[in-house]
Formats: C-alpha cells, structure tokens, sequence
C-alpha cells in the first residue's frame, strides 16, 4: 500500500457537532484494518480529548496510533487558518509509525461554514445527519459543497424526524457540482463500506 503523496494520507472529517463524526471513526477503522490499512487518528475537541479517550477506550487501535489536540474556543481555527497543531501532532504520527497510510483528524463540532485547510488534509468528509433538518444541503454552505465527499448520517431517524431522505440527497447532489454524496446509518454499520472505498480510491493505491 502507497499513498498518492508523501508520507501518510491525511483525511479531514468535518460537520456540525453530534452529527456522527466519531461514531462513523469508529465503523470505519475496523473496515479500514480488515483491508490492510495502517491507520492513526487525531481528534479535535475543544478543551478536553473526550473523543480520544472514546476511541481508546473501544480499542480499535492501539492507544499510541490515538493523538488528541485541544481546539480551544474556534474549532474552526486549528484546521484552517492555523492548523499548525494538527500538523505537528500528524507529523508526530509519520515519524511513530512510518508504515502508516492513513491519518485521520476529526474536526471539533462546528456549523456548517467549517472547511479543512489542504495544508492539513488531502481529502475530507463532512459529515451532517438527517436529524440536523433537511434543508441543510439547501443552505449551501461551504462544508456541504466543498468537501470531497459529503456524508448524510442517521438515516435511521429519517421517519422519525419527518425527512424526505431522497430529496434531501438529490438536493445535496444538486448543490455538489457532481461530487459523491453517501447515506450511512452508524448504529446500523450501513454505508460504511462506500465512505472507505471513495476514500482509498482517492488517497491510496496499490504499488506494483
Ligand atoms: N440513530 C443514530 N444515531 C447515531 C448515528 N450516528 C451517531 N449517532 C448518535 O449520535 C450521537 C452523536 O454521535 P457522535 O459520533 O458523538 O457525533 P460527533 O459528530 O462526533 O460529535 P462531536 O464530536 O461532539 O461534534 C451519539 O449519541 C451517537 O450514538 C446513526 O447513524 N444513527
Ligand atoms: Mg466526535
């Protein structure tokens, strides 16, 4: 396994908070591995490395291969105007593990105007939920329309919430300029196997 740049890939996944960016870390690590995948992760909460201890306490990945950064006040700021953090804490990760072939940072919680820098990432998610509203991808906002890949999680709770998930989608598409959009339901581990087959397509490759 090759990685199209230098060193590890870096995947940014973004969206607003609750949506499922760490429930979704933690379907895909396992169907990343069983491909053969050396992964890490660095999460991003504002003050604490909640997310972190998550991850290890689940034990999907040894707790060495787990970074924490704390964010602070902006979420926003550490993985765009100034992601020097997440760079410092990903190359950390490049020089432990120097097999790696993917690092992915997970953003703190933030609204819809998030973005990575492609300082920091080679590709990234975002991920919104249908419980967040339907209008969403209607909203335009840049994390809908930017990202390489936009994820609509908890398809689950679509007839709970009065969402027509088809329209929501095609909306979403229609707004994306022909980038993919994939419908997951974490609790379910639906749609995992899609969000990392376009990820490893777009970052990996298999040498000769
Ligand atoms: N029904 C349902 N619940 C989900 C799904 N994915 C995540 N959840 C729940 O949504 C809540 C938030 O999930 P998280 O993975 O913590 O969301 P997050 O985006 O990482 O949240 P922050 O890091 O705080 O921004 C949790 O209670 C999850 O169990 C899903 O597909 N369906
Ligand atoms: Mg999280």
């Amino acid at each position: 396994m090759k990685t199209k740049g230098q060193g590890a890939a870096r995947i940014g996944i973004g969206g607003p908070v609750g949506s499922g960016k760490t429930a979704l870390l933690e379907r895909l690590i396992p169907v990343l591995r069983g491909r053969g995948i050396q992964i890490a992760v660095i999460t991003n909460d504002l003050v604490t490395h909640e997310d972190a201890e998550r991850l290890r306490r689940a034990q999907l990945l040894e707790p060495e291969r787990i970074l924490a950064v704390e964010a602070g006040a902006c979420p926003h700021t550490v993985i765009r105007e100034d992601p020097t953090l997440n760079i410092e804490a990903a190359d950390s990760l490049d020089r432990a593990f120097p097999d790696l072939d993917l690092i992915l940072i997970e953003s703190g919680g933030d609204n819809l105007a998030s973005t990575f820098s492609l300082d920091l990432v080679d590709y990234w998610l975002f991920v919104i939920d249908v419980a967040g509203g339907d209008d969403i991808p209607r909203k335009r906002g840049p994390g809908v329309i930017q990202s390489d890949l936009l994820v609509i999680n908890k398809v689950d709770l679509h007839p709970y919430v009065g969402v027509d998930l088809p329209r929501m989608r095609a909306e979403a598409l229609a707004v994306r300029n022909g980038r993919p959009v994939v419908c997951t339901n974490c609790r379910a581990n639906e749609g995992i196997a899609v969000v990392a087959d376009a990820l490893c397509s777009a970052v990996l490759y298999r040498g000769a």
